[in-house]
């Protein structure tokens, strides 16, 4: 029987896209190692959703004026997409709103519950009686009593770096509603985690062979003692707390739902459920969960150690029934072009946009060569490019297109014969036997950098061999040398192919196609020469066309300008500002006007000086626009301009007015009117 393997990945929250820090922490890896294994026969089965409860995804629903399930709608149709777009080979990607997933995490909660695993506490918190929500730390704002910033953070003010409790803050307020935050009693169930550490210390010494950085974190959390955790909040979003468990600890279960990460990691076990009920056999995911034989193995970012390599383990210990992870080769961050990522300065690349431009195996090659396996990496735009023209296209692609070429060219398109080995021969049979076990260790001891190293090394080795075989001289020469040559050449091709498709897996079913090789190869197999002699050929493809400088530097481009701008992302993703009402709007005096004259003004790249003209009011306008438009191409164009703005004096010039443009990080472009109607016509 092969061993049973069930793998996870973080199931990332249903607030935001995906970018390529989530791709290169818990995604990518994860999609090597499964294919990997798939390829290898094992009986593997993949597991990931979206996150859809916490606090974030609320704030998020808040701020856009939509239900919560509104925004985790939006998120999880969007990442599930990019994420297949961008060939995660997942079984099932699931959700944590579902009714199974509610069900599961519930029932869950309540075999603790009846153990009488929780501990119950009562005390006062902050509330917000405007949100009529309870606030966590984060969401007191309020003075700092060392330095006076009026919007310090209840945990800690940003400016003096001193950490606060919200109870020190001048004049707290909620940062949701600005509300006065009033202190109320709650009850809570926790976890008592200090009274398995013993179990989970025994645990993990059984583990010697985890990563380093994993093992480090788990060290100094049992280090520092584990404390009680509340696994519950009172909050109206999320895995509603049992009534009948509520009502044997005497707690009114109203208002109050599953802490997010309690319920969450469940959410692998819903989803496994869920995946077996869609391949009609209900009791399939006991044969993984319940099975003390599968190895389970979460992919994570180094964010989320904890909850894996501690509290969810000693969840799954108290409960009993299911296994425990065998592996959890969590990774570091990456960075961006040396820097850190920001997703609200949208100084991130995302997926969905990434996917737009450029091809999927591009990105899977130069994030698994850089893979922040032990340490944090760096991805960099040039070095995306330099991957993929001087390896992926000059290297494996030139390789396999010149062998091809080849074949068709003299040999009819079909595998020849081969005869007599030499030496050079000998040393490439050998590498093919030996590739597959040495590159699958390396994927199986969750080193994807050596890898794809390797890998490139091999194909490096393969083009080296094709120039020193000189078949386009022995084909006049010694015609049977030249046969083997390419004989091997084609062999090599089929090998590379299948040890290369954990990573590239779109270009090697081209290839695939090209030599006519089933869908699913065996991996071991990749180590024997299976071509036969006659086997018929397609013709090739160019399999990956270079990446021009200019689609490099729009992009390095774009992320300077986040890097500098102050003001959060531009894009459609950003955060939508807050509500006003309509009062508030009908305040904003927007009128049609006309330009009447522009210019440009003098030691200023930015600014245009605008004569306009709003009914039979002239107006004079200073705007920003100098990089966009010429002067001469604004006159007599309609344009609209806040008419009832205060008048300011910019570079020495009096402005009496704003004009409305839509802009991103690209682009700017005047609004105007679709069709013509008269100066000064109001706006509503
Ligand atoms: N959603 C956190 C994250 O995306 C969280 C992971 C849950 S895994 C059970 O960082
Ligand atoms: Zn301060």
């Amino acid at each position: 029987m092969p061993e049973k393997i069930l793998v996870t990945s973080a199931l990332p929250y249903a607030n935001g896209p995906i970018h390529l820090g989530h791709l290169a922490g818990a995604y990518l890896p994860a999609d090597i190692f499964v294919r990997y294994h798939r390829l290898k026969g094992s009986d593997i089965i993949y597991i990931c959703g979206s996150d859809e409860h916490g606090v974030p995804i609320m704030l998020k629903a808040r701020t856009e004026n939509v239900s919560p399930q509104q925004i985790v709608d939006r998120y999880h149709e969007m990442n599930k997409k990019s994420f297949e777009e961008f060939g995660m080979s997942f079984d099932y990607y699931g959700r944590t709103s579902s009714t199974v997933h509610h069900e599961v995490s519930s029932d869950f909660f309540r075999t603790l519950a009846e153990k009488g695993e929780f501990i119950l506490k009562t005390e006062e918190q902050l509330y917000d009686p405007k949100a009529k929500i309870f606030l966590a730390d984060r969401f007191i704002k309020g003075t700092c009593p060392a330095c006076s910033n009026p919007d310090a953070y209840g945990d800690q003010c940003e400016k003096c770096g001193t950490s606060l409790s919200p109870k020190e803050l001048i004049n707290p307020r909620s940062a949701i509603t600005d509300a006065e935050p009033v202190a109320k009693e709650t009850t809570h169930w926790y976890l008592p985690l200090a009274k398995y550490q013993k179990q989970l210390e025994k645990w993990i010494d059984a583990h010697p062979e985890w990563k380093s950085n994993v093992l480090g974190q788990i060290q100094s959390w049992f280090k520092s003692g584990l404390n009680d955790r509340a696994v519950t909040r009172d909050l109206p979003w999320g895995v509603s707390i049992p009534e009948d468990v509520a009502k044997k600890y005497n707690v009114d279960a109203e208002g109050k739902v599953l802490y997010v990460w309690f319920d969450a990691p469940i959410g692998y076990i819903s989803a496994t459920k869920e995946w077996a009920q869609a391949k009609g056999n209900e009791n399939l995911w006991k044969e993984y969960w319940q099975n003390k034989d599968t190895r389970l193995v979460h992919f994570i970012g180094k964010d989320n150690i904890v909850f894996h390599c501690i509290i969810f383990p000693a969840m799954l210990m108290v409960h009993g029934n299911f296994v425990l992870p065998q592996n959890v080769p969590a990774n570091e961050f990456l960075n961006l072009e040396g820097n850190k990522l920001s997703t609200s300065r949208n100084y991130a690349v995302w997926l969905n946009d990434y996917l737009q431009k450029f091809e999927v195996d591009s990105l899977r090659y130069a994030l698994a060569c850089n893979l922040p396996e032990t340490k944090d990496a760096d991805f960099s735009w040039k070095e995306f490019q330099a991957r993929h023209n001087n390896e992926l296209a000059d290297i494996l692609g030139n390789f396999i297109n010149r062998t091809l070429i080849f074949a068709h060219k003299y040999f009819k398109g079909k595998v020849p014969e081969a005869g007599q080995t030499d030496n050079l021969d000998k040393e490439l049979i050998d590498k093919i036997i030996h590739a597959p076990a040495a590159l699958g260790k390396l994927i199986d001891n969750y080193q994807n950098r050596f890898y794809v190293r390797d890998l490139m090394e091999l194909a490096r080795f393969a083009n080296k061999y094709f120039n020193d075989k000189e078949p386009w001289k022995t084909r006049n020469s010694d015609p049977q040398v030249c046969a083997t040559t390419i004989h091997l050449c084609l062999q090599m091709i089929r090998s590379l192919s299948i040890l290369a498709e954990p990573v590239i897996p779109n270009s090697v079913r081209k290839i695939w196609k090209i030599l006519n090789i089933s869908d699913n190869p065996n991996w071991n197999e990749a180590g024997q020469l299976k071509l036969q002699a006659g086997q018929q050929i397609n013709q090739p493809e160019i399999l990956f066309t270079k990446i021009e400088d200019e689609a490099i530097e729009t992009e390095i481009e774009r992320l300077k300008k986040a890097q500098t701008s102050s003001t959060s992302s531009q894009t459609p993703e950003a955060e939508l500002e807050s509500l006003i009402t309509f009062e508030t709007f009908k305040k904003l005096d927007l009128r049609v006007a006309k330009v009447i004259e522009a210019e440009a003004i003098k030691k200023s790249d930015k600014l245009l000086k605008l004569q306009i003209e709003i009914g039979h009011i002239k107006r004079q306008i200073i705007a920003g626009i100098a990089q966009h438009y010429q002067p001469e191409d604004l006159i007599g164009k309609k344009i609209i301009v806040v008419a009832n703005l205060q008048p300011a004096v910019i570079r020495g010039n009096q402005s009496e007015g704003m004009l409305l443009a839509a802009s991103n990080e690209n682009q700017l472009t005047l609004l105007t009117v679709l069709e013509d109607i008269p100066t000064g016509s109001k706006i509503s």
